[in-house]
């Protein structure tokens, strides 16, 4: 027997309900995706964001906490700023006396925790910086994270030992 053919003596009533049911569960459903990306970056705060420049024109290194206050584990993807051609995600590691950096292409933000971009670790890479970057100036970045929030952040540009 088809489900159709069993249920076919309610379909005008029952279709009805479930089509109210459907249009609701609808409009919930785009209130959600609505409020969620807004309700996500607000668990999520950046403290002490800076850049160093060493060199002007040469590679620029960005250092902060990144901080999720929410109640779900958040991933961070990507990086970009209009100061910068690219903004990499880069983790310094030792390896026999020798440090090296590699690229990352996602760093973990555990719910109600945070993550250390610091010398030594993970820093954000800001490759050919142009003329904003440089030394107390403000220049913006944007952080992606895997769920589709954003967060905007203004990083101020210091000189090598972080004056
Ligand atoms: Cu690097």
């Amino acid at each position: 027997m088809m489900p159709g053919t069993w249920f076919s003596p309610v379909a005008g009533r029952g279709g009805r309900r479930r089509t109210t049911l459907r249009t609701i569960l609808a409009a919930a459903g785009a209130l959600a995706v609505l409020q969620a990306p807004a309700a996500q970056a607000a668990a999520l705060h950046v403290e002490g964001p800076w850049l160093r420049l060493l060199i002007p024109s040469r590679p620029a290194a960005g250092y902060f906490v990144l901080h999720n206050d929410g109640d779900d584990a958040e991933t961070l993807v990507s990086a970009e700023s209009p100061a910068c051609a690219e903004l990499m995600l880069h983790r310094s590691t030792h390896d026999g006396g020798q440090e090296r950096m590699e690229m990352v292409q996602n760093v973990p933000v555990p719910a109600h925790g945070k993550v250390s971009f610091a010398p030594g670790g993970y820093h954000l890479m800001c490759m050919m910086p142009g003329a904003a970057v440089r030394r107390g100036n403000h220049v913006p970045v944007t952080f992606h994270f895997a769920d589709g929030a954003a967060l905007e952040v203004m990083f101020v540009v210091k000189g090598p030992n972080g004056q």
